[in-house]
């Protein structure tokens, strides 16, 4: 149904039964759900999404893009839109620049646009450049990368020579967090160099090349921060092949199952869990919200973040934030 209708049953339906349940009319939602990638982290999204949908009796139709990119993201969107029978879509934008083009042809289409973990433009979607999506749902990404740069630099002693992997440039939630590891080192650790920066393209094979090139270069690393699940897993699989766990110290972004291995083994030494079944199910609700009239969404939530390390990885608190697929 599309939204024009959606709302006039919605008119509709409160003119006709006053008192009735908003239920009525939002359970004829139709919600497309577009994340990044195949990976852990949406895979808990997907999950967020679901018991939303399950529990407010929606439907939605969900494709996962194999690989990440805006080549392979924009026709999966275009074909969502084709299909005609979507309200909302909840999305991960794979660049912030290059996919408003392509969900401004969902909002002409009639079709809401939600984003979840990655955002459009600066992410200011009341006073920005861009401001057709409802809200954007997800973590403080400068913040996590501060968080994972005063982590770094604890394991590393306050001093040396550390090295960033991640994913690709123009994609909001990587380009943030390596901004604020930037800035803290520059600003709190003065003895902190920051030797590089690589981009992986969300192949964790690269991220093993290149982290064990680095590792070759400069035989006085001292630490690496891996800005997500891909960088992450290559850069402890490349300290671990080069026989350097625990020396050279890895900070993770992203509770997968082997970074908390590489945790337990004392490779990584910090893990920062986003909340991407937060993500997914608010998402749904907000949809719900904005169909049934809510105007005063809060444009962008900050869903936080479980910062665990080997003292508090079994506290029930914190372990219930690493990812758990099916
Ligand atoms: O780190 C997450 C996500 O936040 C990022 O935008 C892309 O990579 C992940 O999906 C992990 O692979």
């Amino acid at each position: 149904m599309s939204t024009r209708k959606f709302f006039g049953a919605i008119v509709a339906t409160a003119i006709l039964a006053a008192g009735a349940s908003a239920a009525t009319a939002q359970d004829k939602i139709k919600i497309g759900f577009l994340p990044g990638v195949v990976d852990p982290f949406y895979q808990v999204m997907e999950l967020g999404v679901n018991a939303a949908v399950e529990e407010l009796g929606l439907e939605v139709v969900t494709q996962v893009p194999p690989t990440w990119g805006v080549e392979v993201q924009t026709p999966i969107l275009d074909a969502m839109i084709a299909r005609g029978d979507l309200d909302y879509i909840i999305t991960a934008p794979t660049d912030k620049d290059q996919m408003i083009g392509p969900l401004e042809a969902a909002v002409d289409a009639g079709i809401r646009v939600i984003t979840v973990d990655t955002f459009l433009g600066d992410g200011d979607y009341t006073d920005g450049p861009v401001t057709f999506p409802i809200s954007y749902i997800g973590s403080d990404n400068v913040e996590g990368g501060r968080i994972s740069a005063r982590g770094l630099a604890k394991a590393i002693g306050g001093s040396g020579k550390v090295y960033i992997n991640s994913t690709n440039p123009n994609v909001s939630s990587v380009e943030g967090r390596a901004i604020g590891f930037n800035e803290v080192m520059e600003n709190e650790y003065p003895d902190v160099e920051v030797v590089g920066l690589d981009f992986n393209l969300d192949d964790m094979n690269t991220a093993v090349q290149q982290t064990s090139a680095v590792i070759q270069r400069v035989p006085d690393l001292a630490g690496v921060f891996g800005t997500n699940v891909f960088s992450a897993q290559g850069a402890g699989t490349a300290v671990v092949n080069a026989g350097l766990g625990g020396q050279v110290q890895v900070v993770a972004y992203d509770a997968t199952q082997f970074a908390i291995e590489q945790l337990r083994d004392g490779v990584v030494s910090l893990v920062l869990a986003q909340k991407p079944f937060d993500m997914g199910y608010m998402a749904v609700q907000f949809a719900v919200a904005d169909a049934a009239g809510v105007t005063s969404l809060p444009r962008r939530v900050q869903t936080g973040f479980a910062i665990i390390d080997v003292d508090n990885v079994d506290d029930p608190e914190f372990a219930r934030f690493i990812y758990q697929v099916p």
